[in-house]
């Protein structure tokens, strides 16, 4: 009867959903609700595949969540902010604000054509002036709580872009964003201290157990890196202070013969002796153009210098020399190691080749470090250690030692983390202010509330050219201020925040709109959160996803939020590649998302998206096939042409069989998509697309009762992943649009039972039992139940089955061995 017109399609429901507001929330507390997140885009350009899987996941579930009778937010921004639009403005001699909102209308049209459930209603940028002076508000509720804070130190400082670099954005060594190799500067930055919370961002992952991807909490697990272990001190000759060092294994103390301090740390520069002072600072300088990358390499030579001065180990009283070598990192523990190097090789490189003596302190293996230059781990008997000898295990050689230290005031027991505080200033334009004004009488003033936003001077082109400083120092207009405590001279602080700030709460400004009296209304995050299903990338895990958590803790403890973790389940998606590889320009193997949308309409490119595989895998276009999935739409389409009886009509009368498939659809495909088995359940609709299909020609015919009921799941069902095709069936069977308006039928547990028989067991020829099985049951599964039974078991009396004979679904026979 009717062809599907795909184009036509598009544009006629997109216009109704638009105009109906079909996706805006009800919020009216009629419905239990459910708040369904995907990570907001970066508007870097038109949307690509990688999106369009993203957010097709993402899609499923909200659009599931509607159809089961939830109240769904599913609200859409931009994380518009950072350095490639400042970028772009350079090359164009423009402002970054233009080159970022023309690419966020391009991709919001996409977005809309994409057919995505979307509440435009709450829609946000995060370089809004209505935004970002949320953001300097909360920058100024950390800085209150003494969470925001500056310090000078060695910091990643990249190069090209001419900005420091939070840890999380050094990857392997280079610029998270442009590969430059980082390299290190002394500077006085911006932090937050996210090391007050890594004892709870680790011990509040277990809320997250089940609903996270489990490699995602290892990588922050191993990312906040917990150790335990202790503090030791040691008397430094002609020194008020001791030395106090973070050590793992104090149980190895009496094997301490050297300690090493990091050369770039302040300790090396206190404790350095005149004699070696020269020295000392050529080697600083060498160390300050080496990665850190390269410092922590077990490859690479050892470095260092001694450094004139002596230590005493306090359990012995023996002189241990003092180096600065670079593998002790300046922000790690307290900067400075005891150095063991019989039972730690990267102290044993270090020894051999700089001539120390070697003390074995452990019987690990047999073996001795100091012969085979490899340094024994773990577990052993003690020796040559005092105290400690006899004992045979690590735990007890550590809490004894730490007793130890504790009774004479020489060490104590501690944990040590590896998560650093966190890097927030850039020295870049296209960022959120920092609100503080700099006055030489009162120091760090913050801007008072009242006189946010701290808004952005107007720059544009070469203003923008990276100069190592940040280009806000030039706009003198703009740095030149009055101090709000004295009134005097002052000046604004030049530093805008890292885009990670941004992000890291607007999934809370998602549920206050437009609210004027703070970043959001605690009530509305307390009625929408914690959002029931988060859904982005891998390459978050630690990054934004640690941030975010971080930011919703100190708002819990600001009572602002009632929870502690934000995000209750999260999805991974894989990547799009092309011919087993990753998209790129150089490799020419990218595929153009609305040219596929062009060719196959946008149903089928979402269903080939969620049909190629689970979620979290990543899928290979090259071998999908979007016109299979067209022809699968189009076939569907005709079920909803070919009903001929009239919408309500009593399904009670229907066709048995083709009834029975519907309702265990109904049952399997609301599991299968509970379960995130988005592919599995389009597989299930494509079976029930081919029964109706043969009901109407081969089977009932069109007019049965079954034939309508079957359609109408269908289009339901469909409506997940191909929302204009499902409409269109809805449409044609007469109902009432949206299908997203309907509510996902309940499967009838009787229709949907598996016809079932009697099937028997014996066992050398005697009927052991009776078991009601599925008429289509598998000889494994007939095997595999009959062995459950107790009966069976009792006759079998531990004798294994050598033969199976079956005769299914009546009989199966087991035949035991001796
Ligand atoms: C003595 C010792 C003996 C150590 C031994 C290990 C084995 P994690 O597990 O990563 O926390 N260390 C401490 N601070 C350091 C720094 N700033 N830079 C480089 N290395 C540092 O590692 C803790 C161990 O790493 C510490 O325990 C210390 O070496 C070293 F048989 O102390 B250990
Ligand atoms: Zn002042």
């Amino acid at each position: 009867r009717e062809h599907y017109d795909r184009v036509a399609a598009q544009e006629k429901w997109q216009a109704f959903w638009e105009k109906d507001e079909t996706y805006k929330p009800l919020d009216d507390g009629s419905r239990e609700r459910r708040y369904v997140l995907d990570m907001f885009p970066y508007p870097s350009g038109d949307l690509h595949m990688g999106h369009a899987e993203a957010y097709a996941m993402g899609d499923v579930v909200s659009r599931f969540l509607r159809l089961k009778g939830f109240d769904v937010l599913h609200p859409i921004g931009w994380d518009s902010f950072g350095l490639p639009a400042e970028n772009a403005a350079i090359r164009n001699n423009a402002h970054p604000a233009e080159w970022t909102y023309a690419n966020i209308e391009t991709q919001a049209s996409s977005f809309k054509r994409y057919g995505l459930s979307l509440d435009w209603s709450r829609r946000l940028h995060t370089s809004d002036e209505e935004y970002y002076r949320w953001t300097q508000w909360l920058f100024l509720r950390f800085h209150e709580r003494g969470l925001a804070y500056r310090k000078e130190s060695f910091v990643n400082w990249c190069p090209k872009d001419q900005t420091v670099l939070a840890n999380e954005q050094v990857v392997g060594g280079t610029c998270e964003r442009c590969g430059t190799e980082v390299t290190k500067r002394k500077l006085r930055q911006w932090y937050f201290k996210i090391t007050d919370y890594a004892d709870r961002l680790l011990d509040d992952m277990s809320e997250l157990e089940g609903g996270w991807p489990e490699h995602v909490l290892t990588m922050q697990r191993n990312w906040i890196g917990r150790s335990e272990g202790a503090h030791v001190d040691f008397r430094v000759e002609g020194r008020e202070t001791p030395i106090t060092v973070f050590t793992t294994r104090p149980d190895t103390l009496y094997g301490a013969t050297y300690m090493v301090v990091a050369p770039d740390g302040d300790l090396a520069a206190e404790l350095v002796s005149d004699g070696q002072r020269a020295e000392f600072e050529a080697y600083v300088e060498k160390v300050k153009r080496t990665s850190e990358i390269e410092r922590q390499s077990t490859e690479r030579e050892k470095t260092g210098v001694w450094l004139g001065v002596d230590a005493i180990n306090p359990v012995n009283g023996e002189r241990l020399p003092i180096w600065a070598a670079d593998y002790v990192l300046a922000d790690y523990g307290t900067g400075a190691i005891m150095a063991v190097p019989a039972h730690d090789q990267r102290d044993l490189d270090f020894a051999r080749k700089f001539d120390l003596p070697v003390r074995t302190v452990l019987d690990v293996d047999g073996t001795d470090p100091a012969e085979t230059g490899v340094a024994t781990v773990g577990d052993g008997a003690y020796m040559n250690s005092g105290i400690l000898d006899g004992l045979t295990d690590k735990s007890a050689g550590v809490s004894r030692m730490i007793a130890h230290l504790e009774a004479d005031n020489g060490g104590v027991g501690t944990v040590q983390y590896r998560l650093r505080d966190w890097l927030l200033s850039r020295q870049r334009f296209w960022g959120c202010p920092i609100p503080i004004v700099h006055c030489e009488q009162c120091g760090e003033v913050p801007v008072p509330d009242e006189q946010l936003p701290v808004r952005l001077p107007d720059l544009r082109g070469d203003q923008l050219a990276p100069k190592g400083t940040s280009p806000l120092a030039a706009a003198t207009d703009w740095v030149n201020t009055t101090c709000p405590r004295c009134g005097g001279a002052a000046q604004r602080d030049t530093d805008t925040m890292d885009t990670f700030v941004d992000s890291s709460w607007y999934f809370f400004r998602y549920c206050s709109p437009g609210y004027e009296e703070g970043p959001f209304r605690p009530e509305d995050v307390a009625r929408w959160m914690p959002v029931a299903q988060y859904v982005g990338g891998v390459e978050h895990a630690i990054l934004h996803l640690l941030y975010m958590r971080f930011f919703s803790k100190v708002l819990h403890d600001m009572g602002m939020v009632p929870f502690k973790e934000p995000m209750q389940r999260l999805l991974n998606q894989g990547q799009v590649i092309n011919h087993g590889k990753a998209m790129s320009k150089s490799l020419g193997n990218g595929v153009d998302l609305g040219q596929q949308i062009d060719n196959y309409g946008v149903d089928a490119v979402r269903v080939t998206m969620i049909f190629a595989g689970p979620p979290e895998d990543d899928i290979d276009w090259a071998a999908l096939s979007p016109a299979s999935s067209l022809k699968f739409l189009q076939r569907a389409h005709r079920l909803a042409a070919d009903v001929t009886s009239e919408p309500g009509v009593d399904f009670a009368n229907g066709d048995r069989s083709l009834r029975k498939s519907t309702h265990q659809s109904i049952a399997e495909i609301d599991m299968l998509v509970g379960d995130g088995r988005f592919n599995v359940a389009v597989a299930r609709i494509m079976e029930l697309v081919n029964a109706t299909r043969k009901a109407i020609d081969s089977g009932c015919g069109p007019a049965d009762p079954a034939v309508r009921e079957a359609a109408e799941f269908v289009a339901q069902a469909l409506s997940l992943v191909a929302p204009y095709v499902a409409e269109e069936m809805w449409e044609m069977l007469g109902k009432e649009p949206s299908v997203a308006n309907s509510r996902w039928p309940e499967s009838d547990p009787q229709l949907a039972a598996e016809d079932t028989v009697t099937m028997v067991v014996q066992i050398q020829g005697k009927i052991r039992a009776k078991l009601e099985v599925p008429a289509d049951i598998a000889e494994e599964t007939a095997v595999e139940l009959a062995l459950a039974d107790a009966g069976v078991q009792r006759s079998l009396a531990g004798r294994e089955v050598v033969k199976v004979i079956a005769k299914l679904p009546k009989m199966v026979s087991l035949v035991p061995g001796k």
